[in-house]
């Protein structure tokens, strides 16, 4: 059985990762202005920070069925099945076309995974999926191991400004809830599939305190892999990152970064932390 592992450019892997892993990407699509992206492959997401600074708001897309069908049609000529991973289907197309498109192709099964989360925590499942995938294990052995580790993961997130995800239609509250929220920085998280607000915090460094609060409670000193994932703070998510590994020396850090998808829809300046056990 050979089985191909998919996920689509919001889990924001290194394509140096990608290759390693052999982990295929789909790409979703950003309108900036009368230009149509596809991101990580002909806009990065510096060259996007830089492109917002003067341009008008932009919007973003899933990918077109027909991008998957292709994708699938290729990848039916050496692998006889799919585990194709995506963003969190309660706040994007993206995992619903992977099943639609996966019903159209032949000769090859696709299995779709919703990782309920995005950005390099999708990542993690991918990644794992890959590594299993390298020891011979297949999809119906590894969704649900996948599975398993949803218990393990998390991510909690803050915006700068909350109007970029109010405008996108992304925050699950009442029109009330999120007008009392303006004036804070709420902390953000994934409930069934949606970003809904954690808690009320008043201040960005508050709020990342109460995160490696959350972290502490939720790795109790076990093994885990976590990833600081920034909108163009490069540095500060490095601070943070030296910060944290001081304090936590069971877990594996990296940093990663809002592309352009999400942070169309985040803003610059947003940072969050999100994190799975280690097998
Ligand atoms: C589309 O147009 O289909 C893509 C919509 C993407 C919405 C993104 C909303 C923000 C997600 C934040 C993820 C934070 C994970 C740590």
């Amino acid at each position: 059985m050979k089985t191909a592992i998919v996920t689509d450019s919001t889990a924001y892997i290194p394509q140096e990762m990608r290759e390693k892993y052999d982990i295929h990407m789909i790409p979703l699509t950003v309108i900036l202005g009368t230009e149509v992206y596809e991101e990580e492959r002909d806009l990065t997401a510096a060259d996007f920070y830089e492109e917002i600074k003067t341009k008008e708001l932009p919007t973003t897309s899933q990918p077109p069925i027909g991008k998957f069908v292709e994708l699938f049609e290729q990848l039916a000529e050496t692998y006889d099945e799919v585990i194709s991973i995506h963003l969190s289907s309660g706040i994007s197309g993206t995992y619903q076309g992977a099943i639609s498109a996966g019903d159209m192709v032949e000769g090859i099964e696709v299995f779709g995974f919703d990782t309920e989360v995005s950005c390099m925590v999708q990542g993690f499942y991918a990644i794992e999926a890959a590594k299993l995938v390298q020891q011979g294990k297949s999809a119906a052995e590894i969704i649900p191991i996948l599975d398993e580790l949803k218990e393990t993961s998390h991510a909690y997130f803050m915006v700068d400004d909350l109007s970029n995800l109010q405008r996108g239609g992304r925050l699950s509250s009442a029109q009330a809830i999120i007008g009392s929220l303006l004036q804070v920085k709420p902390l953000l998280h994934f409930e069934d599939k949606l970003i809904v607000p954690f808690e009320k915090i008043r201040t960005k460094k508050r709020a990342m305190k109460r995160i490696v609060e959350l972290l502490r409670e939720a790795t109790n000193g076990d093994s885990y892999y976590a990833v600081i994932i920034h909108a163009n703070r490069q540095e500060e998510a490095k601070e943070w990152k030296a910060e944290l590994e001081q304090e936590f020396p069971n877990i594996e850090f990296s940093l990663s970064y809002f592309g352009a998808v999400i942070g169309t829809h985040l803003g610059e300046g947003s940072m969050g932390l999100g994190w799975m056990k280690k097998r």
